[in-house]
């Protein structure tokens, strides 16, 4: 008996110091994983056009901004959002519009030319026609 109330308060200080953001939805306790990751956590890839460091801080702050993202980082040179984020409480298509109003094209939504002509010069990436 004694074993398993010192099992049992192991199993519970660990389910305390994990539970980070995981608070209220402890149906799953029969699905042990192994995996480090937030099992709600699903990565993506986003197409994100822009052209300097500003962009990316711009990017990344727009993506970081919605809740339930927990990873974002935008790669200057092949143009890439990686994303992780908490699909029960956002989606690719959330962070897509959020990151358009800031004056960004992505693969799934354009941004508003207003947005787009009062971005700074360096953060111009669309072709001068
Ligand atoms: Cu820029």
């Amino acid at each position: 008996m004694k074993k398993f109330v010192l099992f049992f308060t192991v199993v519970a200080f660990i389910a305390v110091s994990n539970g980070c953001g995981n608070s209220g939805s402890q149906k799953k306790t029969s699905e042990t994983r192994k995996e480090e990751k937030s099992q709600s956590d699903e990565q993506a890839t986003l197409k994100v056009q822009g052209s300097c460091g500003m962009c990316k801080t711009r990017i990344e702050k727009a993506a970081k901004s919605i809740d339930g993202v927990t990873v974002a980082n935008w790669n200057k040179d092949s143009q890439q959002l990686h994303l992780q984020f908490n699909a029960k409480k956002t989606s690719v298509d959330a962070v897509s519009k959020a990151i358009a109003k800031t004056g960004h094209d992505t693969e799934k939504d354009s941004a508003d030319d207003v947005v787009y002509n009062a971005l700074p010069g360096c953060c111009k990436y669309r072709p001068k026609v």
